[in-house]
């Protein structure tokens, strides 16, 4: 947790943007797994923790512009939570911890929004993702002026979330310190006839030893042109790229977000070492185009068009590289984005929104295949920290998909794509702060040359 009055700070901030607002932010409940008391590991709602700080569950924060207070509404931990869960700390004292002077029981929450609706005051609250908080949020409101209609809640909070304070960099460096370890252990256990699930269940011991969580479910596969795939089921063979893309939640919530594709013998043949380095090139490229004021959209283009060269080299594309990027063709083998945002979620503050986050009035979501997975493409603001991951992934059903529709025939060979089938995919990722004149790549450095990580795979 950060100083109290950062979180102070925080709620001030959304007050100025938000001028008489009236904003509830609620925050998770623990969600039960299979029976009530056998729940997920908590995580805590990202706008709440953001702006209230507190990890723990059953709390509801309220920002009012209009009088300058924030409220939490929870309840003390009764004798049952301390006798099963040692819960003791009254929730005066949490609130002191984020600088919040008012508190009252949960129960008195509904109260208090019906006096405000009473009085004409429309409630802004975030989007819910979760059914018990929509649930929760449909009793308290039902059929109230609620929400966040035309996006000024969701677009003050992306303005505020999107710039990361020194401490909020210095968290993520912290994870991104035992995720560099959990990429080098993943190195050295790879090798012919180890198990997918093995080398995961081994990179998790080193998560739990650290104290953390992995903040989304790892990919570790042979089979890394399936982009999340999240089956860890096969026995790795000499010759295969493994996909290893996981990043930990650090202590104080903030996610990481590393790529890293190994060779299973520790070597990558001639065709691989050559792919390889177009993805490295690519992703070199775009870390060094990262500034204050470019767009991410030119970032992406910039990065597919190093990866259609390379193509164009191996003759799976033909033709102008300019002309392959503009009509989407690329795509064959880069289906998604560049990149996104990265922070308190992996990827950041998209539960109020992709397009929020992402877009601006002056930056649309294209609808092309490829681009329209591309989760940010407005200008980079100092302070933001992104992802860059491009990759190459050679995915048989779309090959055949797009061969079959003879789409953009002029420009691609299919034969030479099809050869590449079971070549599965490269991807290499990094955390990046844009910086005043450029971009720094966040934590400590991660083996990411051939040679590199053929240095850390022979111990
Ligand atoms: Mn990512």
């Amino acid at each position: 947790m950060f100083e109290p009055s950062s979180y102070r700070d925080r709620r001030q901030a959304l007050r100025i943007a938000l001028p008489g607002a009236l904003i509830l932010l609620p925050g998770h409940d623990e969600a039960p797994m299979d029976f009530r008391a056998n729940v997920y590991p908590f995580r805590q709602d990202s706008c709440f923790r953001y702006f209230f700080g507190l990890d723990r569950p059953g709390l509801v924060g309220l920002i009012d512009a209009e009088t300058g207070e924030d409220w939490l509404f929870g309840d003390d931990p009764g004798i049952d939570a301390t006798i099963w869960l040692g819960e003791t700390e009254r929730l005066a004292a949490a609130a002191e911890r984020v600088a919040v002077r008012h508190t009252a029981p949960r129960a008195h929450l509904a109260d208090r929004l019906a006096r405000a609706i009473a009085a004409g005051r429309a409630i802004l609250h975030p989007p819910s993702y979760r059914a018990e908080t929509r649930q929760m949020l449909d009793g308290l409101l039902a059929g109230q002026a609620a929400g966040d209609p035309d996006g000024r809640l969701a677009g003050a909070i992306v303005a505020l979330r999107e710039i990361k304070h020194p401490d909020e960099i210095a968290e993520m460096e912290r994870g991104l310190a035992v995720t560099r370890d959990m990429h080098h252990a993943a190195m050295v256990l790879t090798r012919p006839g180890a198990r997918e699930q093995e080398i995961v269940g081994q990179v998790e011991g080193l998560v739990r030893s650290a104290g953390l969580r992995f903040a989304y479910q790892t990919i570790f596969s042979g089979r890394g042109e399936i982009l999340h795939n999240l089956r860890y089921d096969r026995t790795l063979a000499a010759g295969e790229l493994v996909v290893h893309d996981a990043g930990a939640w650090s202590a104080g919530g903030y996610a990481t977000d590393i790529t890293r594709t190994i060779p299973v013998t520790g070597r990558f043949d001639p065709v691989q070492a050559q792919l390889y380095d177009a993805v490295l090139r690519a992703q070199t490229l775009a870390i060094a185009l990262c500034r204050p004021g470019v767009r991410f959209l030119d970032i992406h283009l910039a990065a597919a068009r190093v990866l259609v060269e390379a193509l164009c080299d191996l003759g799976l594309f033909r033709g102008d590289p300019d002309r392959i990027v503009a009509s989407g063709a690329y795509a064959l083998g880069f289906q998604c984005g560049v990149g996104h945002q990265i922070g308190l979620d992996v990827h950041d503050m998209e539960a109020l929104g992709e397009d929020a986050v992402g877009y601006d009035g002056a930056t649309r979501r294209s609808g092309l295949f490829g681009l329209r997975s591309l989760r940010l493409a407005k200008p980079l603001r100092l302070g933001m920290t992104v992802t860059i991951e491009p990759g190459l992934y050679f995915i048989p059903q779309l090959i055949a998909m797009w061969r079959a529709e003879r789409r953009h025939r002029d420009m691609i060979d299919y034969d030479r794509f099809e050869a590449f089938a079971g070549f599965g995919g490269i991807r290499i990722e990094d955390d990046v702060l844009v910086t005043p004149d450029g971009s720094r790549v966040l934590g400590p450095p991660i083996a990411k040359t051939r040679e590199e990580m053929a240095g850390v795979m022979a111990g």
